[in-house]
């Protein structure tokens, strides 16, 4: 087996869908997790300056997604099809978008929270729209299995749903989709597990 070292900082953010790809897996890593004073002098040993990072017996790769989709890929977890492959990948690059809106990283808290507000408000209820159509009455996303995407989708909305309680309430599928996805026992034991951290 590989070793596997992820970096990220102690933060659930991009690597946790990683993260949720190796505990159900039960692929041994290091959860190596970075203190944001210590970034300024570790960023410029970083290939692209940007984490996370996933070092393979060495072997650096960066994006959170292109890690993801090759632990989902080692797992099993990225369709059972081509097409259903690139289903999944569509998915999650769709909430993906979604998530790229918010101004993560903005210092003025009146500016982050207008923004937030609006996007939350505004623009989230044509994403979940959709997501649940797509859904539909189907038990996971893509394929007759778990994928990457259900995944994805309880990460993000578990960030979503702390800065906006009620967001998905008129979506009771998706909701459900996210018990499914945290009653995995794999999942179950590394939510519970897990450091906690607001993002
Ligand atoms: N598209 C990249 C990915 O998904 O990995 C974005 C990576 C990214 O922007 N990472 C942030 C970062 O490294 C943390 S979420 N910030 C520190 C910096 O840019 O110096």
């Amino acid at each position: 087996m590989p070793q596997y070292k992820l970096t990220y900082f102690n933060l659930r953010g991009r690597a946790e869908i990683s993260r949720y790809l190796f505990a159900y897996s039960g692929k041994k890593y290091e959860d190596h997790r970075i203190e944001a004073a210590d970034w300024p002098k570790i960023k410029p040993t970083i290939p692209f300056g940007k984490i996370p990072i996933l070092e393979v017996d060495g072997v650096t790769i960066h994006q959170s997604l292109a890690i993801a989709r090759y632990l989902a890929r080692e797992s099993g977890l990225a369709g059972q099809t081509p097409v259903e492959q690139a289903l999944a990948d569509a998915i999650v690059d769709t909430i993906d978008d979604f998530m790229t809106l918010f101004p993560w990283a903005e210092k003025n808290q009146d500016v982050r929270k207008q923004a937030f507000d609006d996007i939350l408000t505004n623009k989230a209820p044509e994403l979940l729209k959709d997501l649940d159509t797509f859904l539909g009455d189907n038990t996971w996303l893509v394929g007759k299995s778990v994928t990457w995407a259900d995944f994805y989708w309880d990460v993000c909305s578990t960030t979503l749903l702390s800065c906006k309680p009620d967001l998905a309430d008129n979506y009771p599928r998706l909701l459900a989709l996210r018990d499914r996805v945290q009653a995995l026992p794999a999942i179950a034991a590394w939510i519970q597990k897990r450091p906690k951290t607001i993002m």
